[in-house]
Parts: C-alpha cells; structure tokens; sequence
C-alpha cells in the first residue's frame, strides 16, 4: 500500500493541512497543524542532508505533540485552545523554568509556532520576489526577523550556514510541485494568508495566557 509518491514534498498539500486547521470559530485543530509540518519537513529533507539538524528536532517536536493526539488524553488535544487550558488546568506545563514537564503540549507547539513566523515571512518574501533573488538572502532576512531571536549563537550560526546552500529560487519553485512559477506564486498568494491567520489566534492565546516565553 505504500505510495511511492509519499515522500514527495507538495505545497499544495501543505496548503490543505493548514486549510483543515481552522474551525468554524476560529480554533486551531491540532492534527492539522501536526500534519502540515510533515509536509514542511518532507520539503526539508528533499533539501538535503545539511538540513537534518533542523528537520530532526522538527519532527522531534511533532512527535511529542502526535504522542498526545494519540494518547490516552486525545480528546482535550483536539484544539491548541484545549490543549492549552488542559495542561494549564492541570499543572502539566513549566511555566518558568524547565521542571517536571520538559515536553509540555504548549512549550513543544510554542517551537513550532515560532518557527511558522519564520515561514510565514519566507513565503512571503519568495511570493513577491524577482526571478534574480537569492532564496538564501530571503530564508536569512526571514529568519532574522523572527525565529532567530529565541535561538543561542551556535543555532543561529549553523542555520546560517545551512541557508548557504540553499538551491536557488528556480529550483526550489520545482521543489515545490506545483508547476509553472506564476502557478507558485499564486498558491502562495493563497498560502500565506491562511499560515498568518493559524500564526496570530496561537499567538493571541498564547499572549493572552502569558506562554510566549515558556522554558
Ligand atoms: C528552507 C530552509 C529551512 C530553514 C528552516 C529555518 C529554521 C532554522 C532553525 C534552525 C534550528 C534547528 C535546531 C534546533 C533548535 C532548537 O533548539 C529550537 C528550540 O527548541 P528547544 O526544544 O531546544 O527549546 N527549535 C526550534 O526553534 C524549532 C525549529 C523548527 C524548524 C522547522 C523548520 C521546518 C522547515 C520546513 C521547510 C519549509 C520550507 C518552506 C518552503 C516550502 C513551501 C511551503
């Protein structure tokens, strides 16, 4: 039953995850979420072997959270708003420094969700660039504007380094699968919209519960 298409990255089915995650009331379901970085990640592994620091704790990180959408208590997992009031109900987060709960559903996803700053940012910047652009100057830009204030030197460094050998815009569009760089741009006009929309209700709950700064 294996597809052999499986490991192939798509954008536009990054695109649907990140369309499922939004509820009728704007919650935020987690599967979808989980999902979507899957999709993320198989992209960073069609990248190449420089970018498995990165992609290891990325799906070390979506591990954790798929352990709770599996586990004994996938129910008040569903949403990020469940998860949240769930684990803060029940003392399961360490809210000031690292304790008993070192993969807490919410510090786990704040990574993430730090993380789709940075994206949400790229992608923009990739949308609306000329044909002549280095994607590694616009994954930097990115990545310095956002993600890169809650990294230590030696991760800013390495990402830094790894951004280096970036392929260029035109390779990275057929990375993408989606087509012709006009189809690109217009998925991402889609694209980029949606990820900012899941980006700030995570961020409103989480500044709204003082969680943006968890250990
Ligand atoms: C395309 C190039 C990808 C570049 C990704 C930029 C992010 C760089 C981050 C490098 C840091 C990774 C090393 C680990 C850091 C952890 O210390 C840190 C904090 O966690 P903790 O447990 O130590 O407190 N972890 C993180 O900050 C999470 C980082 C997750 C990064 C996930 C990146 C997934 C990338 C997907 C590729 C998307 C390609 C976009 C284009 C595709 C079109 C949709």
């Amino acid at each position: 039953e294996a597809d052999p298409q499986d490991h192939r990255f798509s954008l536009q089915e990054v695109l649907d995850s990140f369309k499922l995650c939004l509820s009728e009331n704007k919650e935020v379901y987690l599967e979808h979420y989980v999902s979507g970085w899957r999709g993320l990640v198989k992209f960073l592994n069609s990248l190449g072997s420089v970018f498995g620091f990165i992609s290891k704790d990325a799906v070390g990180k979506i591990n954790i959270l798929e352990g709770y959408l599996e586990g004994d208590n996938s129910s008040q997992y569903a949403t990020i708003q469940l998860m949240v009031k769930y684990e803060l109900d029940n003392q399961l987060v360490d809210l000031t420094k690292r304790g008993n709960h070192p993969e807490s559903g919410c510090r786990t996803l704040l990574r993430l969700h730090r993380a789709l700053r940075w994206l949400e940012l790229f992608l923009e910047r990739l949308r609306v660039s000329g044909q002549d652009e280095k994607t590694s100057v616009m994954c930097a830009d990115a990545y310095n504007q956002s993600l890169s204030q809650h990294h230590p030197w030696v991760v800013r460094k390495a990402a830094g380094l790894a951004f280096c050998v970036l392929p260029g815009r035109e390779a990275f569009f057929q990375v993408m699968n989606v087509g012709s760089a006009e189809q690109v741009v217009s998925v991402l006009g889609e694209a980029v919209p949606l990820i900012s929309e899941v980006y700030q209700i995570t961020e409103t709950l989480y500044a709204e519960q003082q969680l943006l700064q968890l250990p």
